[in-house]
C-alpha cells in the first residue's frame, strides 16, 4: 500500500510510533457534528491536554484537501469546529472520493479507526459509537461502526451508545461479528448519559493493564477486529434517565416524521436530544468524553509496556 500517497502523519506523532510510544487516535466527527461551536473545539483541545497529562500523544484524526490526516493542528481543529456540519461527515464509503476530489472529511469511529490503523495507532477514544437503530428490522439502518469493529484492529474506548440505538440488538450484532465488548469497572453496558443500561457487556475489567494485556492477545493472535471499551460516565455527571429516554423518544419521533434517514438521521438525534434538554447533557458529553480520554491514554501506556 502506498500510504504516503493520502497519508500525513504528524511529526509528533510519527516520532512516537516510530519508537513505540503511546498514541491515542480521536475523532473528527464529534468535533463538526457531535457537539455546537464552541463548545466543540474546546472539548478537543482539553481531550489532547488530557492525553498528554496522562503519558500519550494524542492524534486527532480528519481528511484534510483529500489528504487523510493522523494528528491535527490547534488551527485545523478549530477550522472544523466553526464550519460543524457544513463538513461532509465521511465514512468508509466515502474515503476514496472525498480523497480523489481533495476535499474535507470529518472522520466518523469508521474512518477514525481505518486512518488510525494505516497509521499504526492502537487505541481510540471518542464519546459514543453508532449501532443498531431501532426500527432496523425494516429500515436496516446499522452503523458501519459495527463492522468496521469487526474488521479493523483498533480499540475504541467509549461511553457505551447512546438510546436512540437498539441497545440490545447492537449487542447481537458485536456478538455476531466476534467484537469482544467490556465494561470498564461495571458488568453492564453504559448508555452514554447513564451508568447503566439493563444489558450485560461480555466482560468486566478494572485496570488499564487488564484491557491491554486482552487487546494484546487478540493482536497476537491474528485474530483481526477491534476492541469494543465502555467506560461508564462519571456518577457526578450521569443524568436522569426519565429525563434523557423521553428527550431520545422525542427526537425519534421527530426524526421519523420529517422522513429523515442515511447518514442525517444520527446527526439529526444528537442535535435534537441536545436540544430538548438545554445544556445538561452537552456537560455531561463533554465530561464523558474526558473521562474515556483518560483511560484510553492509560491504556496505551499499558500496551506500549508490553
Ligand atoms: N454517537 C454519539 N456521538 C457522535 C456520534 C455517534 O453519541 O458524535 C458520531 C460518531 O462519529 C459515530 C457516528 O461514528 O456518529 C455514527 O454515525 P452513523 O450512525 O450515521 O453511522
Ligand atoms: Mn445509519
Amino acid at each position: 500500500m502506498n500510504l504516503n500517497k493520502y497519508l500525513d502523519v504528524n511529526p509528533e506523532v510519527a516520532e512516537a510510533i516510530a519508537n513505540g510510544k503511546p498514541v491515542v487516535a480521536l475523532e473528527s466527527t464529534i468535533i463538526s457534528h457531535g457537539m455546537p461551536y464552541p463548545q466543540n473545539v474546546e472539548t478537543a483541545l482539553n481531550v489532547e491536554r488530557i492525553i498528554r497529562e496522562n503519558g500519550a500523544v494524542p492524534a486527532t484524526i480528519a481528511i484534510i484537501g483529500g489528504r487523510l490526516k493522523a494528528g491535527l493542528t490547534p488551527g485545523e481543529i478549530e477550522y472544523f469546529g466553526k464550519k460543524g456540519q457544513a463538513i461532509t461527515k465521511a465514512s468508509r464509503r466515502d474515503l476514496a472520493v472525498l480523497c480523489a476530489r481533495g476535499q474535507d472529511g470529518a472522520t466518523t469511529v469508521t474512518t477514525t479507526m481505518i486512518i488510525a490503523h494505516m497509521a499504526g495507532i492502537k487505541v481510540f477514544a471518542t464519546g459514543g459509537i453508532g449501532g443498531v437503530h431501532r426500527g432496523a428490522e425494516t429500515t436496516m439502518d446499522i452503523s458501519a461502526d459495527l463492522e468496521e469493529l469487526a474488521h479493523t484492529p483498533v480499540m475504541v474506548v467509549c461511553a457505551g451508545a447512546k438510546s436512540i440505538l437498539d441497545l440490545g440488538l447492537t449487542l447481537e450484532y458485536l456478538e455476531t461479528h466476534g467484537v469482544p465488548v467490556i465494561g470498564y469497572g461495571t458488568e453492564e453496558l453504559p448508555a452514554f448519559y447513564t451508568r447503566t443500561s439493563g444489558f450485560k457487556v461480555d466482560y468486566r475489567m478494572d485496570t488499564p493493564q487488564e484491557l491491554a494485556g486482552a487487546f494484546k492477545a487478540q493482536n497476537d493472535m491474528g485474530l483481526g477486529g477491534g476492541m469494543l471499551v465502555t467506560n461508564p460516565i462519571p456518577e457526578a455527571f450521569s443524568m436522569d434517565p426519565a429525563v434523557i429516554n423521553g428527550a431520545i423518544d422525542q427526537a425519534i419521533a421527530e426524526c421519523n416524521a420529517k422522513g429523515i434517514h442515511g447518514k442525517a438521521t444520527t446527526p439529526f438525534l444528537l442535535a435534537r436530544v441536545a436540544e430538548i434538554t438545554g445544556g445538561n447533557s452537552l456537560a455531561s458529553n463533554i465530561q464523558l468524553v474526558y473521562n474515556n480520554a483518560r483511560l484510553a491514554a492509560q491504556t496505551a501506556c499499558a500496551y506500549c509496556a508490553m
